[in-house]
């Protein structure tokens, strides 16, 4: 079925940027916190959710598809996309829904860019993008500074630079269009609160020695997660023993997690682990050293903390060895095909568009968590969230 409405209309009523295509309901992005219509929702892949209706644009030689994608059907557009690299599930994921998004038959040509982990891989990239003259540079940053020149070369060019997943702190905000992408720092902030509760609950003898494994250092994930760890350890008079990078990757951060367990023999109560890759090294490292991932910390349980997601990390947090996974949205391609949408027609975007998020436990006891006086919810994992989860 297919139903006729304006592009105005669309994009007033936020679907633009909204999860879940659902032409026909205002939903936002992630508007389901149950993670079945939020993240996964975002392309409806393998997903039971009834099929949305197509969306006709009128006036437009496009038309929005049942997973929110915008479809064109007159001139095709090149989007260059530097990604990163593919160090995590998480970032395989959004690679998937890039060139799902923007393919062929969608009207596009995608340029993929895979840049290894290194930021002149980029910024080489960028350059490549503007000799082919693309319509649009997709950049999802490894770290937040140093793309001030880059951006201004596009600028030059007048080529629109849409920053996705990570931030940039260039000179001049000025220098890109828009960004999509999560609020690590939230992200951070909700993971502290439910272990605040959950150590209140079980009323842990002793100060509590937390190994922080952090992501790829000055990546906005990073920075976001790690200084709200900071301030609650600080707050609650938490112990930090060590604060390491694992970049985000399972074999590092194991490696990090077996040299620490040598170093502070028995003395871990929790694992922070800035996403879920590093969260199952770390489940691999405790168990062959004998010590069960939990939330027991009186019986000698180490909590583990992670952040992401993905369907494995929430097999894990069901099977209770991750103790909480604060959610991070992968699933990048719909909503950017919609935001470019905009742009080509000229309407009004905002300029930081933040996704809204989940949160998953199998603590009974912790349904909610506070963070800045606003409260949010926490999900029980079940299978069936599991095998409906897109990525
Ligand atoms: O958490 C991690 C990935 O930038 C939010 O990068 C992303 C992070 C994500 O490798 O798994």
């Amino acid at each position: 079925m297919k139903i006729l409405r304006t592009l105005a209309s669309v994009i007033l009523s936020g679907l633009v940027l909204a999860g879940s295509c659902g032409c026909g309901r205002q939903a936002g992005v992630g508007e389901d916190q149950t993670g079945a219509g939020s993240a996964a929702g975002m392309d409806r892949e393998k997903t039971d959710q009834p099929e949305a209706p197509e969306t006709e644009l009128q006036g437009q030689d496009c038309y929005i598809n049942a997973d929110g994608i915008v479809i064109r059907r007159g001139r095709q557009l090149t989007i260059g996309f530097s990604q990163i690299g593919a160090e995590s599930d998480w970032r395989l994921a959004s690679s998937a829904s890039m060139e799902n998004t923007f393919r062929i038959d969608n009207g596009y040509n995608l340029i993929f860019d895979n840049a290894q982990q290194k930021q002149e891989n980029q910024i080489k990239a960028i350059r490549e993008f503007i000799d082919q003259g693309v319509d649009y540079i997709v950049l999802d940053p490894i770290v937040e500074t140093g793309w001030t020149s880059s951006l201004r070369e596009a600028e030059e060019a007048g080529i629109p630079v849409i920053i996705v997943d990570r931030e940039v702190r260039p000179e001049d905000e000025n220098l890109y269009t828009a960004w999509l992408g999560s609020d690590f720092r939230l992200e951070g902030d909700r993971a502290c609160a439910w272990l605040e509760a959950l150590l209140n609950e079980t009323s842990a003898d002793g100060p509590v020695n937390i190994l922080h494994i952090q992501g790829t250092m000055g990546s906005s994930a990073q920075i976001g997660r790690s200084e709200a760890l900071f301030d609650a350890a600080k707050k609650n008079g938490w112990n930090i023993l060590q604060s390491v990078s694992g970049d985000f990757v399972q074999a590092k951060a194991k490696e990090v997690a077996e040299n620490a367990l040598k170093q502070f023999d028995g003395g871990i109560q929790v694992v922070y682990c800035e996403n879920d890759n590093m969260a199952y090294g770390v489940i691999e490292a405790l168990e062959e050293a004998g010590i069960t991932p939990g939330t027991r910390v009186s019986r000698g349980e180490v909590v583990i903390i992670s952040f992401d997601s993905a369907a494995e990390g929430l097999a894990f947090t069901m099977d209770g060895k991750i103790a909480v996974d604060t959610e991070c949205n992968p699933l990048y391609g719909p909503p950017l095909s919609r935001l470019i949408l905009s742009l080509e027609t000229g309407e009004q975007v905002k300029k930081k568009n933040y996704y809204e998020e989940g949160q998953f436990s199998t603590s009974e006891g912790i349904s909610t968590v506070t963070v800045d006086g606003k409260e949010y919810p926490v999900t029980m994992v079940t299978e069936e969230l599991i095998r409906k989860r897109a990525y």
